[in-house]
């Protein structure tokens, strides 16, 4: 099959002042223009543009240079990926024609991603080969990877040869004496180097390519992965040294450790952190750096939007089947991206005109005083995508998480669970699956979703979550804002419930 060219925008220009990208405003507003223009619709470097659009990963990458504690090399690079779950390696040939179909198929995939299941620094030629037939041939995809970093200076030209204007690098420590306890071994010019020295090496490798890239106006976005005990009092300082060096983005995500996962954390019993742990580090490095609070740790070969896996609607043996009208393809992707541009512009001005109002109204001093003076309530929501509430309580894989003060709401992370319902417009029986949910939303005050099914209703009172099904299809802050405006004028807001404080 020979593959057409896509391109239904100008590729974005080079050039970001490293300076400027260090912004600690996510509002994409508050961001100069050519770094607007590089992030306003990637998923994982916009909250806002994670509603809209998609992202995709190829796993051409298998090998990997070190050892980290939390992997094991059965599964995907848990640098970016949740641990136990498995992808199939493709060919860059194969990688190329997987995501020329998948952009013909979902007109809003943005972007493309390497981040396994080894590291893709480590496989230079595969991962190359990929970037470079897919600049030509799909020049409006931005391209991204992720990488442990190790062999990131010696790959920062060719990064910039392939327009490559995203780049992850996992930092977990500048401490070496920390990264002994995280990393056993590194593969370094044909060596195996152990524990502090191995840490040292990889250390100062990061810290260079961050420079590097940084200098270069690559946007930087830092994973740190959260391991109560080992770097969890660290972070904080892992984020001000990134931040320093020109990162644009930090992104704690929590240690997954099972023992079924075989790594040497999971065997060990190391935990994970709790919800509140995390946003409590996340909170404290937020002070210094922007924070990305809606990661998925999604797999090596995810497909769709974020928290969502597409990926066995374009297995190699499906796409060779598949019929695909290019040219029409890319009528349709050009259409809708403009579209949610659109939607997205229409909602930044309201969003301006809302903020220039309370300043006049209320003074913006006074409107801080009033939101640090009310309770946060934290709402779980249920939502597919287009920033809405269009989820069926009993078919969400997951639940958005916002803190609502007097004034503000603020997205605070997300948590997964198991749909309580198989489809259908009643709940059936699903007690283990709802009892998870009411584990997993344990400190949500409320749950908004488009419909809720009666079964579920009374447990979920019970555990002291009110559901509400009142603001179906309604924008999620501004549902929320009515929400808490409704608990303030029926006098909710004085204390916690009860149970809400037992669970706490
Ligand atoms: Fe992929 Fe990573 Fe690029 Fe995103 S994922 S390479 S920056 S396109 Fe995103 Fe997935 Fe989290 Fe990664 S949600 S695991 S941060
Ligand atoms: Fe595993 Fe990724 Fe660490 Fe390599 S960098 S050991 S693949 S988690």
């Amino acid at each position: 099959m020979d593959l057409p060219v896509l391109n239904t925008s100008a590729q974005t220009a080079s050039g970001c002042d490293a300076n400027a990208c260090g912004s600690s405003d996510d509002q994409l507003s508050h961001l100069p223009e050519h770094i607007r223009a590089k992030v306003h619709n990637h998923p994982c470097y916009s909250e806002q543009a994670h509603h809209y659009f998609a992202r995709m990963h190829v796993a051409v990458a298998p090998a990997c240079n070190i050892q980290c504690h939390y992997c094991n090399r059965k599964y995907d690079c848990s640098n970016e990926s949740r641990p136990g779950v498995v992808s199939e390696v493709l060919t860059p040939k194969q990688a190329v024609k997987k995501v020329m179909a998948v952009a013909a198929n979902i007109p809003q995939m943005t972007v493309l991603g390497i981040a396994g299941p080894g590291d893709p620094l480590a496989n230079l030629e595969r991962t190359f080969a990929t970037f470079r037939e897919l600049s030509e041939k799909a020049p409006d995809i931005k391209l991204c990877v992720s990488t442990n970093g190790l062999n990131l200076p010696e790959a920062v030209d060719e990064l910039c040869r392939h327009n490559i204007d995203h780049v992850t690098i996992t930092i977990n420590c500048v401490d070496p004496d920390v990264g002994a306890k995280i990393y056993p071994w590194i593969f370094w010019k044909n060596r195996r180097i152990l524990g502090r020295e191995g840490a040292a090496i990889l250390i100062a490798q990061q810290q260079k390519g961050l420079e590097m890239l940084t200098a270069r106006g690559i946007l930087v976005k830092v994973n740190s992965v959260m391991i109560p005990g080992i770097n969890d009092a660290h972070l904080v300082e892992v984020s001000k040294v990134v931040k320093s060096r020109g990162a644009f983005l930090h992104n704690v995500m929590p240690l997954i450790a099972e023992p079924e996962h075989g790594t040497f954390y999971g065997l060990m019993g190391q935990p994970g952190p709790t919800h509140e742990e995390l946003q409590k580090l996340q909170d404290a490095c937020a002070g210094d750096m922007n924070m990305m609070r809606h990661c998925r740790q999604c797999r090596a070969d995810a497909v769709g939007m974020l928290g969502e896996d597409r990926g066995q609607e374009f297995t190699l043996d499906k796409i060779e089947a598949m019929e695909i009208d290019y040219p029409a393809a890319m009528v349709k992707r050009a259409e809708v991206q403009a579209r949610i541009a659109e939607e997205l512009a229409i909602k930044d001005q309201a969003r301006a005109a809302k903020n220039e109002w309370s300043k006049s109204v209320v003074g913006i001093h006074d409107a801080r005083k009033e939101a640090r003076n009310s309770r946060p309530v934290l709402m779980a929501v249920a939502t597919k995508s287009g920033g809405i509430i269009n989820e069926h309580f009993g078919h969400a894989g997951e639940f958005l998480i916002y803190e609502a003060v007097q004034g503000d709401v603020r997205f605070i992370g997300h948590r997964k669970t198991t749909p309580y319902c198989e489809g259908g417009d009643t709940c059936g029986d699903g007690e283990s699956a709802l009892d998870r949910t009411l584990r997993e939303l344990a400190g949500c005050e409320v749950v908004l979703c488009s419909k809720i099914g009666y079964e579920p209703w009374g447990p979920l009172e019970a555990a002291g979550i009110q559901p509400n099904g009142e603001h179906a299809f309604a924008p999620i802050e501004d549902a929320i804002a009515a929400v808490y405006e409704e608990m303030r004028a029926a006098g909710k807001l004085e204390a916690k419930p009860v149970l809400q404080q037992a669970a706490a």
